[in-house]
């Protein structure tokens, strides 16, 4: 167990950062989950930029669908929402991770294993896109 975290944080290391004009993603992970349940796409957006930019979705070769989610716990039940966008303000970061924000990735069209890296594209309102390698990980990392 200790030896797989240290394995996951390895892996976030030595994730690379997607970048482009104003925008950077960090930390781009997949949590996969077993049989055809959904992954969940982690990761960090940092604007570097000095307008705001707003997040409107993602696609993924991979995967058939990918929606935008929050999760929230409300009357100490914990549920789902489905996010139409997220705007990032000029030097703010957000970060899409358990228990918050999180990109659900559904009906894959390829076996994805451990390691494997997953091209997704965010997409935003302005007609930008942001290509981000994600890093599949285990239903266990964060
Ligand atoms: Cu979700």
């Amino acid at each position: 167990m200790l030896l797989f975290r240290y394995l996951c944080i390895a892996l976030l290391l030595a994730a690379s950062t997607d970048a482009m004009a104003g925008l950077e993603a960090k930390d781009a992970r997949l949590r996969l989950l077993p049989g055809n349940l959904p992954a969940a796409g982690y990761f960090s957006l940092t604007n570097t930029g000095t307008e705001s930019v707003v997040l409107t979705g993602a696609q993924s070769p991979t995967y058939a669908e990918v929606m935008m989610h929050r999760s929230a716990i409300e009357n100490g039940t914990a549920s789902m929402q489905h996010i139409e966008k997220v705007e990032v303000a000029p030097g703010a970061t957000v970060n899409f991770a358990s228990g918050g924000y999180h990109l659900m990735l559904m009906q894959r069209r390829q076996p994805v294993a451990l390691g494997d890296k997953v091209e997704v594209t965010l997409q935003f309102a302005d007609g930008q896109s942001l290509p981000v390698t994600f890093t599949a990980v285990s239903p266990s990392a964060q």
